[in-house]
């Protein structure tokens, strides 16, 4: 998640201070009786590191304010409604298609799996976008990315973007060719990679200790220190490592984790075998989860060293990524 406090809030910090300076000047300029040139130094000094002490507390204030108000409307508005109103940044009738992730890095790929997936999926499509980092988290309808601003609404999640994409005719059936073996046997590693698997990530980025710094500074290096030290630190890192421990990744010693890992990609190899995509010669939905998960593994390798050795250990794997990101991205 991430927050765009207002400058009017750092204006409004600087305002106080520049006003107590003045006031400061003024009361000694005006001084009946003429103090000692060393005492009215010591004065103005003192003065205005007092004023830059209160446009620092005040501006602390304000940026955290912002920061949890944004968190705590957002919360309100979800338990209350189940879904956040968020306006859409397209008009019914605009052909521009815009995607919301992250944003943390200008380069390819993104730091999200989900979001890799939708960004490779509309490129394969034909479709054009724009990518835009989310300004705050009432960006956000469900508080995940990807978001899809697309002709005036607000669609979330992945799989019901893609799918409401194919229903249009905007963007071709990759599995009209599937027999019903063929989508049920997609289905269930689509599941194993987005449900299971994609867990390892918040597991290594977002509770290792020792990982945990390089995490912040990719996600978070563009937000003021201030709510980085405060919010991310003890609201929003919390509420992430508590999700792993509901869901349970965070509970298995790190040997038990590492066994399910290396079956869910043991198993993903064995599928793609020697073909060019998962499902055979032909790309199929599940290519795309495939893609955004391998893609985040082998290129964030310093965020997720354990999820990057164990994709790393079937080369199928490294040239299927190596091979989509020549065809899909850099072409
Ligand atoms: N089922 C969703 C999952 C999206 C998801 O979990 N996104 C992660 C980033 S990779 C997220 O936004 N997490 C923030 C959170 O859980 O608060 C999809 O397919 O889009």
């Amino acid at each position: 998640m991430i927050w765009d406090p207002s400058s009017a809030l750092a204006d409004d910090a600087r305002d106080v201070a520049s006003a107590v300076a003045h006031e400061a000047l003024a009361l000694l300029t005006v001084s009946e009786d003429s103090p000692h040139p060393a005492r009215i130094a010591a004065a103005v000094v003192g003065a205005s590191l007092a004023a830059a002490a209160v446009a620092a507390a005040v501006a602390l204030v304000l940026l955290i304010l912002g920061g949890i108000s944004d968190v705590v409307v957002e919360t309100a508005s979800r338990s209350t409604a189940g879904t956040v109103r968020v306006r859409p940044r397209t008009t019914p009738t605009s052909n521009h298609v815009v995607l919301v992730g992250f944003g943390q890095r200008s380069q390819w790929p993104q730091a999200s799996p989900f979001v890799c997936k939708l960004d490779a999926f509309l490129r394969v499509s034909g479709i054009k976008f724009r990518l835009e980092p989310a300004r705050s988290a009432a960006d956000l309808p469900t508080g995940k990315v990807p978001v899809l601003h697309f002709r005036g609404e607000v669609l979330s999640d992945s799989h019901f973007i893609v799918k409401r994409l194919v229903a249009e005719g905007l963007a071709p059936d990759f599995d009209a060719d599937l027999t019903a073996a063929e989508r049920a046997r997609a289905e269930c590693l689509r599941h194993a990679l987005e449900s299971v698997v994609y867990w390892g990530f918040v597991r290594e980025r977002w509770c290792n200790d020792a990982i945990w710094p390089h995490t912040e500074a990719e996600y978070f290096a563009s937000l003021p220190w201030a709510i980085r030290a405060i919010v991310i630190r003890f609201v929003v890192r919390p509420g992430v490592v508590r999700a792993a421990h509901a869901v349970g990744v965070s509970r298995y010693t790190q040997s038990q984790w590492e066994s399910i890992l290396a079956d869910c990609f043991a198993s993903l190899a064995a599928q793609l075998g020697t073909n060019r995509f998962i499902m055979g010669d032909r790309i199929s939905t599940v290519d795309f989860t495939a893609f955004g998960i391998l893609a985040n593994c082998i290129y964030y390798e310093e965020l997720n060293p354990v999820m990057a050795r164990h994709a790393c250990m079937h080369t199928n794997l490294v040239e299927y990524t190596a091979r989509l990101h020549r065809e899909w991205i850099r072409s």
